[in-house]
């Protein structure tokens, strides 16, 4: 029969999709289900990661849509952002044009996989066609003050004069200039996304059970609520208080210092006078001139005593107030009642500087030795005066109830989340579409004007926001009174874009609103999205905070954008160090290069050594061995094997040199293949190994199925089959018909029960094995098995399963096709084969319908060739059988 071509069949099936736009989604009068991956950046190719999230999403329009849902399955790209300006600095590549030459190679690559996307609903953030409707939300934000601008600390490099992201910061530094970072303060936009927060908590509970568990909790800690009190703990010797925020009022008769941030603005001022002021002011100068990142890596607790005390306002005690580097500024009032006896951080400090630990909870039900440690959980109150006794939860209300009766405390609750800082100093993003006018302020762009287009003529050096530089962008009139006025030149984080792209997929032209309303009621929300674990908190935090933003404004009615979530695992490639193979055969730096080519059965001589080699080749022991491997040309093969055996699992990564290409993968597998095996190599969410050797076997697979239906198709071509004619079939028949359906019923529940691929592929590649081990003649039950094999592979494997449906004699393609569904009648065992045995020794088999009774068993036993011979010319004294297991016959 004829060779798999892989490459050619699906070159073939690629433009026979296209031309037939076969993967087209429309609105109809039908059940809908929505099949959306996270949308790349246009980075310039695909990678493995790719490939896998793709596939996942693939199988599952396939398969909904084979099962008769109207699925919607769309593709676009996350266009904006640092890599596209970062090419523009350093090879002066316009970003439009490198990420949309990236955009044209990438889908090309997506389309090569066969992913079946509707091509007709892509989108690119970074087209003003998509972006004017950023703009218009943030309009609409601005207009309900959810925009709003305040000044914020930023990474400022002091040399190029521009904002840095974390990123863009290494240890310290500049990442392209290498000065030293300074904070800075400037004015921003921000998004009140804690106007949200408590909604944002609350319906994480609509998604429990269909969302990950830990992606909830990574969510709900984000959010971050905690209940508690605000206190006012008056200031020893002044009119003035210290507020505090605590979650333990249950605790403030153990309260043994207080302790301010060193932002806080009564920090300087307590210490003025009092002989403290010069060691205060050199602790504060030190931690302001740190970054967030860097103050957050400091693990040492420091402080210093401000020379001040504060009174507690239950015990009348004096309280000495410190200032120290674990309070942050910005959670809170940035200053808390310290109780060390009660609190690790507090405790810690409290130990150092030595400051006294008072007891104030007991354990409920064990020893504690508050000098050892502190003891964190709720209890029973002690030396509380009249509130001992009391448990702390009750505690907890009583006493703010009664600070809450003196007026120097309330009840508070407090998010960790804060407001979402939108501002970019950079180009390539969305414009933020406000003007500056000296006489009317900041001026919101009208809506007629939008879009505040990107100009194209700009200047990348390094230098400052190239914005600024573009006089015809920045200088323009005030919408207001006529006057010049500016341009805002921040643009928007990109996680702006892809807050709401989901919804713009489902009206992707739309030029007078960022979508209609009765579309995006028909396909939102998402029925299953699927991504990185990465994008765990912001992205989908944004998203869904947009949401409920654009439900308040009467855009959409959906309370939640994402019905399921499956965050796959990461791909990852074994690889091993050049340290690890000279370990590996025994050898050193210093053994020459024919020692290391012997190794390899390599006939040749070179007498430096493997460090010399390395130098010259500005190689190091801690490179990928296979550097090495290619430098020298040393046998591939022998690598995969050593790295299957020694190596190290680790992400795929360029800096690693363990990456596989998946245009390689295609090339040399084809696209089936490399689909298949990132299906069949884990579970969704589970971390895999490539391993190159799986991709042959999945291979060797799909050319067992080429080779098998392309053996039988001339015999089962003109054959039909109704369901009647599996009424009378022989054992064998039924045996590969109850295969067939029990494969099918497996595959429908593996499938749908939380996507188990790699078990559904399992047991069609069994299966195979059935079909190709098949004994019997029967050309419709042939037929039907092999049909459907070829629809339950379309989901994973496309192009072959198209190929061969049109081979044996069908039109049109798979996906159009009805899923298989099982015969329940077919899963029915209806005969079984038991052993017999003569006076207790195994004599033979005999084939019986399932139910048979046990005179009729025996009838046959004995009439049964094998069996006959033990039994003729004797008497049966007694026979034992159990259905469906063992028929013992005893004879005299
Ligand atoms: C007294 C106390 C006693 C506290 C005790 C804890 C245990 P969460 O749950 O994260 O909200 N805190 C308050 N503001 C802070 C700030 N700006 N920087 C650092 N720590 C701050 O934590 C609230 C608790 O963290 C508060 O309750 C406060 O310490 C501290 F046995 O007050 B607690
Ligand atoms: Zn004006």
């Amino acid at each position: 029969s004829a060779e798999y071509k892989f490459n050619e069949i699906e070159n073939q099936y690629l433009k026979l999709w296209e031309e037939n736009k076969v993967f087209k989604s429309e609105e109809k009068d039908k059940e809908k289900f929505y099949v959306l991956e996270m949308f790349p950046y246009p980075s310039g190719r695909i990678h493995m990661g790719h490939v896998r999230n793709y596939a996942i999403g693939d199988v599952i329009n396939r398969y909904f849509r084979m099962k008769g849902k109207n699925t919607l399955h769309p593709m676009g790209w996350d266009a904006f952002g640092m890599p596209a300006e970062n090419a523009a600095i350093k090879s002066g590549i316009h970003p439009a044009k490198w990420t949309y030459s990236n955009i044209d190679y990438m889908r090309n690559e997506l389309k090569r996989l066969g992913f079946s996307y509707d091509w007709d609903r892509e989108i690119a953030t970074c087209n003003p066609d998509y972006y004017k409707w950023n703009q218009w939300i943030f309009l609409k934000m601005l207009e309900k003050g959810i925009a709003y601008r305040k000044s914020a600390t930023v990474n400022w490099c002091p040399h190029d004069l521009t904002v840095l992201a974390n990123e863009q910061v290494i240890e310290g530094r500049c990442w392209r200039c290498d000065t030293p970072v300074v904070q800075k303060e400037i004015p921003s936009w921000y998004l009140k996304i804690t106007e949200y927060a408590e909604e944002l908590l609350e319906d994480l509970k609509l998604l429990e059970g269909k969302w990950p568990d830990s992606v909830i909790n990574m969510q709900r800690n984000w959010i971050g609520k905690s209940i508690g009190a605000t206190i006012n703990f008056p200031i020893d010797g002044t009119t003035q208080t210290l507020e505090v925020f605590t979650t333990r009022p249950d605790t403030i008769f153990g309260v043994t210092f207080m302790a301010l941030a060193p932002e806080h603005p009564l920090t300087l001022e307590l210490a003025k006078g009092t002989g403290q002021e010069e060691e205060v002011q050199a602790f504060v100068n030190k931690y302001l001139s740190m970054s967030t990142k860097d103050r957050n890596i400091v693990e040492e607790k420091e402080g210093v005593f401000t020379g001040r005390y504060a009174i507690n306002p239950l015990t009348n005690e004096k309280i000495p107030i410190y200032t120290a580097n674990y309070i942050l500024w910005g959670y809170g009032t940035g200053a808390i009642m310290a109780v060390p006896a009660h609190d690790e951080r507090d405790y810690e400090f409290a130990k150092k500087y030595n400051i006294p630990i008072k007891p104030v909870i007991k354990p409920l039900n064990k020893d504690w030795d508050f000098e050892k440690a502190p003891y964190t959980e709720e209890g029973i109150l002690i030396n509380s005066d009249g509130f001992d006794g009391l448990k702390s939860s009750e505690a907890k209300e009583k006493i703010t109830k009664i600070l809450e009766e003196k007026k120097i405390g309330y009840k508070t609750i407090n998010y960790r989340l804060r407001d979402w800082n939108i501002s970019r100093q950079r180009y390539w993003g969305t414009p933020i579409p406000v003007i500056y006018c000296n006489d009317c302020g900041i001026v919101p762009v009208p809506e007629e004007d939008l879009p505040v287009v990107l100009p194209e003529n700009v200047e990348f050096t390094g230098v400052g926001n190239p914005l600024e530089k573009v006089e015809e962008f920045v200088n323009t009139t005030c919408p207001k009174c006529g006057k010049p006025a500016k341009r805002e030149t921040d643009t928007m984080d990109t996680f702006v874009d892809s807050s709401w792209y989901f919804l713009r997929y489902c009206d992707p032209k739309n030029d007078k609103k960022p979508f209609d309303k009765e579309k995006t009621e028909y396909w939102m929300p998402v029925d299953i999205y699927i991504g990185g674990i990465e994008h765990a908190i912001l992205h989908l935090l944004y998203s869904r905070f947009f949401v409920k933003f654009l439900r308040d404004i009467g855009l959409v009615e959906i309370k939640e954008p994402f019905s399921k979530l499956l965050t796959q695992g990461m791909v990852l490639k074994k690889w091993i160090k050049i340290e690890k193979l000279l370990e590996i055969y025994n050898i050193s730096e210093n053994t020459s290069l024919t020692k290391l080519y012997k190794i390899f059965n390599i006939e040749k001589e070179d007498n430096r050594t493997i460090k010399q080699f390395l130098e010259e080749n500005h190689l190091n022991i801690n490179d990928n061995a296979k550097l090495l491997f290619e430098k020298l040309n040393l046998p591939m093969d022998v690598l995969k094997e050593l790295e299957e055996k020694y190596g190290k699992s680790d992400k795929m990564s360029k800096s690693k040199h363990n990456t596989v290409d998946p245009d390689e993968m295609i090339e040399k597998y084809g696209a089936d293949t490399v689909r298949l095996y990132t299906l069949f190599a884990a579970p969704p969410s589970n971390n895999f190994d490539w391993i190159e050797s799986g991709v042959e076997g999945t291979h060797r697979f799909l050319k067992r199925v080429w080779n098998f239906v392309m053996s039988n198709k001339d015999k089962i071509k003109d054959i039909t089959y109704t369901k009647e004619d599996f009424k009378n079939l022989n054992e064998e028949d039924q045996k590969l018909r109850r295969k067939l359906h029990q494969t099918i019923k497996k595959v429908n529940e593996d499938i749908t029960r939380e996507y188990q691929f790699n078990t559904a592929i399992a047991s069609i590649m069994e299966l195979l094995n059935e079909l190709t081990s098949y004994k019997g003649n029967n050309e419709k039950v042939l037929k039907e098995a092999i049909e459907n094999l070829i629809l339950l592979l379309s989901p994973f494997t496309p192009f072959i399963s198209d190929k061969l449906w049109n081979e044996i004699g069908n039109e049109g393609f798979t996906i159009n096709r009805k899923f298989p569904e099982p015969d329940e009648e077919a899963l029915i065992e209806k005969t079984k084969e038991i052993p017999v045995q003569v006076n207790g020794k195994m004599r033979g088999k005999i084939v019986v319908p399932i139910d048979i009774s046990e005179e009729e068993a025996v009838e046959k036993a004995v009439n049964e060739e094998a069996i006959k011979k033990w039994i003729e010319g004797k008497n049966i004294v007694k026979t034992i059988f159990i259905k469906g297991k063992i028929l013992n016959i005893i004879v005299k």
